[in-house]
């Protein structure tokens, strides 16, 4: 009786000075037995005596009602917490125990509790909770964002005697990055024969995000090298919901009439780098590769010289001759050009020989050069002013299929 009045006492009088503990030791009536003193004295000297006819409550000394978890990166296991509430009963012979934890709405995790520690001479109990909710359960909360998942917990020291407490534990988020659940980072375009317009291709890419209430944007699009001919945007054309279904559509854009230039199968790509983020330091980036192939483009005579003309010498003396040049472009800058044929049209004194003396530079000023020479002595015959006309077909290619024939 006496350590528990100690106890008692030192517990409920912080600051009491030296003269009221000697007089506790000196067995004189005490502050335990004043602080119950609305009991008769009687009651107090005899406890579980017969003369008792009340029970008191237990009271809580100290507690520590909240909890707290944070969602990890990684879930792993469980996230737990405890804490304590420290009791005194002033029934030096009441047992206590735990007789029902009840979840406040619904949880996500569990909470236990027990009476780790009985009262000693009616004092230090001490009930221990514990709560813990599996690791991957709260992955759906945004960074810093809250749950609050409370239980009322019961105890009694079996004479009618219950206290209820409530353990509020605050559920903390972390954020995750979004995920690529498909993408398609590849487009394509081919040069049209007659450009008309723009050339363009598209594609999605497809995310999730465990965070349900992340929203998402496109930070940036970035063209990689500085040789681009065309564009490409990005959106988020549709956000998750319920952290599932993200699309990210990007398109590409480029003028038909600026990848004329490319010869047939040539391929050139075009890379652009896309950010995009959820909000919360989630980031990811992508690279599109769009591959633009070139078609073939025919040359195209820009000037010509078409016809030669000879007369015959008086004294006839080695040959006649006479030269002229064709004029062409090919926009296709890779192309190269060569006579593919020279053909007389029908029996013809003279001989005819082309060939392609300048080609294209970056697609224009190419340069076919023919040369005509008869035998002086072969026109003898010729009455004066009579003409004879001798023709030629002269055909040139690029290569790439595209020929032109000219006479
Ligand atoms: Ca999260
Ligand atoms: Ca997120
Ligand atoms: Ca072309
Ligand atoms: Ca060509």
């Amino acid at each position: 009786m006496t350590t528990c009045q100690n106890n008692s006492n030192d517990k409920n009088k912080s600051g009491s000075d030296d003269d009221d503990r000697t007089r506790s030791h000196n067995g004189d009536r005490d502050d335990f037995n004043d602080k119950y003193k609305n009991d008769s004295d009687d009651d107090n000297k005899n406890c579980s005596g017969p003369g008792y006819v009340g029970n008191r409550v237990p009271v809580i000394t100290a507690q520590d009602l909240t909890g707290a978890v944070t969602e990890q990166l990684t879930p792993v296991g469980n996230l737990s917490d405890k804490g304590i509430i420290n009791f005194s009963d002033a029934d030096l012979s009441d047992t206590h125990k735990v007789t029902g934890v009840v979840a406040k709405g619904l949880t996500l995790g569990n909470l236990t509790a027990d009476i780790t520690t009985d009262t000693v001479h009616g004092t230090c109990g001490v009930l221990t909770w514990n709560y813990s909710v599996a690791a991957t359960a709260i992955e759906f909360l945004a960074k810093n964002q809250t749950k609050i998942e409370s239980f009322d917990v019961t105890f009694s020291d079996g004479k009618g005697g219950t206290v209820t407490k409530t353990i509020a534990v605050t559920l903390t988020g972390t954020n995750d990055t979004p995920v690529i659940t498909a993408e398609d980072l590849s487009g394509a375009v081919t040069e049209q024969i007659n450009p008309v317009g723009n050339l363009t291709d598209k594609g999605v890419i497809n995310f999730t995000d465990v965070d349900l209430t992340d929203t998402h944007c496109v930070t940036g699009v970035a063209a990689q090298g500085c040789s681009n001919l065309g564009k490409l945007t990005a959106a988020i054309t549709t956000d998750t919901a319920n952290g599932v279904g993200g699309v990210l559509t990007w398109n590409y854009s480029v003028a038909a009439a600026a990848v004329e230039f490319l010869a047939k199968d040539q391929v050139k790509i075009e890379s652009f780098t896309i950010g995009f983020s959820d909000g919360k330091g989630g980031t990811l980036t992508k690279t599109v590769n769009v591959t633009l192939t070139g078609t073939n483009d025919s040359p195209v005579i820009t000037a010509q010289d078409l016809s030669g003309a000879v007369t015959e010498q008086i004294n006839p003396v080695g040959n006649l001759t006479d030269k002229g040049i064709i004029n062409f472009a090919d926009v296709d800058w890779t192309d190269t050009h060569s006579v593919t044929g020279v053909a007389a049209q029908g029996s013809t004194l003279g001989k005819l020989s082309a060939a392609i003396t300048s080609d294209t530079v970056h697609g224009s000023c190419g340069v076919l050069t023919w040369n005509y020479s008869v035998a002086a002595a072969a026109v003898e015959f010729l009455a004066k002013d009579q003409v004879k006309t001798e023709a030629f077909d002269v055909s040139f290619s690029d290569g790439k299929g595209g020929t032109l024939t000219k006479t």
